[in-house]
């Protein structure tokens, strides 16, 4: 046995069973375990954003890392991108990155980089692996650093010669310790301000507090409290529909997020840190929760969220059940022109249940969030952290992890573009993702921004610059060119037509919205 088949029979043992790859020379040893060892599917993806960003997908809704394995420093930097929203939304990744020959990096060849630079601001762990004996333990710890609450990005690199040198042995998995309890005295606390404030509270939700178990005890206390259920304005992954509360989001303008906060006494926050602006405005705060208004913080995201808020519904005696799953009640299949109403009413009039909707659909997308709150039982997924080009990427993982379930890339053309490559990899693995695509030929959101700083009216290089028109993109011939089937559509009707068509179909399609 080499290194790189310890690295691959070490990570099958620990439970990792996929590897999103972009490989190159120094990489070779580990693609040759891949076929040497049984066990690892090999995904390509032929830019190592759609690796990074389908990893993230993965571990979303896999809850358990994938690997990615990329090229040297350049190769790595091309998914770092996707590696800060991984972070942002604490997905657990183990990155391994082939290095040069121990030996050879002294000669700086061309391919030679600091790599171990570019990983530590995307990385909660960085090693570099040392002798091909170490590599085995070297990934177990990897792993378990990447699984360890709330989950982290790990990142490995190993010389090429480490991976081809001989290794005895494999390492077993490491036991990953349960997140911590929430601090001594905050039920206490929060329940003090529950008790005080009741409906005049939010209990501002994140990390696991979106997920069954946390919504189910976040439903007791709003039944007992009547305060209210308010998400992050980007969650990494919120379950919807059927038993599970109605949540709102935050709004993202920070004077809407004000105007919405402001309307209470009282926060507590449970997986979720006190919210800030996006962006720093003139004269606008950065917290968006206003001064003085008395926070409690239930459990950080790295603490039991769920157990938290288990342990405060019980506090304040709140219902065993919160009450019966409303019914579904989805908006009339929209008419009319294509704009973000009837985009959102469509999409929430089909979707099926059991569905994961990936939202990277920027200002389209912002009614589609209200208008399926009482669509069937979903999984929503967001952009967590604003490096645009994550939601085809991110489909592709979540229908890599989830192959029964139907996977909606609900998506913007700018951020699109910046990772297209995602729908040649859905062709190439036949999953299951139904890529709507809304095509305004702008960076529309770029546009507001610009309005909101007071340019009324923008020049030509301010046009341009916030332009797609010319030329104009053609979604769906660039899915055509890359396998996956795709039509155009100009209003409303047409898109009832052909998205009731494309989700009842196996495998990838594309939906190109002319908005
Ligand atoms: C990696 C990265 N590069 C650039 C930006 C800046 N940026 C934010 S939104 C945006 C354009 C979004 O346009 P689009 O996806 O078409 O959505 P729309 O605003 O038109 O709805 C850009 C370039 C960013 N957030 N991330």
């Amino acid at each position: 046995m080499n290194g790189a088949e310890s690295l691959i029979r070490t990570a099958l043992a620990a439970g990792v069973e996929v590897c999103f790859a972009n490989p190159g020379t120094t990489e070779m040893p580990l693609v040759a375990a891949l076929d040497a060892v049984d066990g690892m599917r090999a995904v390509l993806g032929l830019f190592e954003g759609v690796c990074t960003g389908a990893a993230d997908g993965y571990a979303r809704m896999a809850d358990k890392p994938a690997l990615t394995l990329t090229h040297l420093g350049p190769g790595f930097a091309n998914g770092i991108a996707n590696l800060h929203n991984a972070r942002r939304a604490r997905s657990p990744i183990v990155n391994v990155i082939g290095d040069q020959a121990t030996w050879h990096l002294a000669a700086d060849a061309p391919l030679t980089s600091d790599i171990a630079s570019l990983a530590r601001p995307v990385s909660a762990w960085v090693r570099q692996v040392k002798s091909a004996q170490s590599l085995a333990q070297d990934t177990a710890e990897a792993i378990a650093a990447a699984g360890s609450a709330p989950g982290r990005t790990a990142t490995l690199i190993v010389p090429s010669d480490c991976q081809w040198s001989t290794a005895d042995s494999i390492a077993k998995p490491i036991k990953i310790a349960p997140p911590n309890r929430m601090a001594d005295g905050a039920v206490g606390k929060c329940a003090e301000l529950l008790r005080k404030h009741g409906a005049k509270t939010v209990l501002f939700i994140g990390a696991q507090a979106m997920r069954s178990r946390g919504l189910k005890a976040a439903a007791r206390i709003a039944a007992k409290t009547g305060c209210r259920l308010v998400c992050e304005t980007f969650p990494a992954r919120i379950e919807r529909g059927g038993a599970m509360p109605a949540v709102e989001k935050l709004p993202y303008f920070p004077e809407q997020a004000i105007d919405t906060l402001k309307q209470f006494a009282a926060v507590v926050l449970a997986g979720a840190l006190a919210p800030v602006a996006f962006f720093g405005y003139p004269n606008m705060p950065s917290a968006l929760i206003p001064e003085g208004c008395p926070t409690a913080t239930l459990a950080t995201p790295e603490q039991d969220v769920a157990g938290a808020l288990e342990a405060l519904a019980d506090e304040i005696a709140a219902p065993r059940e919160a009450g019966a799953a409303g019914a579904v009640k989805r908006p009339a299949r929209p008419s009319g022109k294509l704009d973000s109403v009837t985009v959102g009413a469509a999409l929430a009039a089909l979707m099926p249940e059991n569905c994961i909707v990936m939202d990277e659909a920027a200002t389209t997308g912002l009614p589609f969030f209200s208008a399926s709150s009482g669509a069937p039982p979903h999984t929503y997924m967001a952009l967590t952290g604003g490096a645009i080009g994550q939601g085809l990427p991110c489909a592709t993982g979540a229908a890599v992890a989830c192959p029964d379930r139907k996977v909606i890339a609900f998506q913007a053309d700018g951020s699109g573009m910046y990772t297209l490559q995602a729908l040649w990899t859905q062709a190439r693995e036949h999953l299951n993702v139904t890529a709507l695509i809304c095509n305004n030929r702008r960076y529309r959101i770029l546009q507001v921004e610009l309005a909101r700083a007071g340019v009324t009216e923008p020049g030509r290089k301010a046009r341009s610059l916030t332009s797609l028109a010319e030329p104009e993109i053609s979604w769906a011939a660039m899915a055509n060119g890359m396998g996956v089937p795709a039509v155009r559509v100009d209003t409303a009707e047409a898109l009832t037509v052909q998205l009731e068509r494309a989700l009842a179909e196996p495998g990838p399609n594309l939906i190109e919205m002319l908005i």
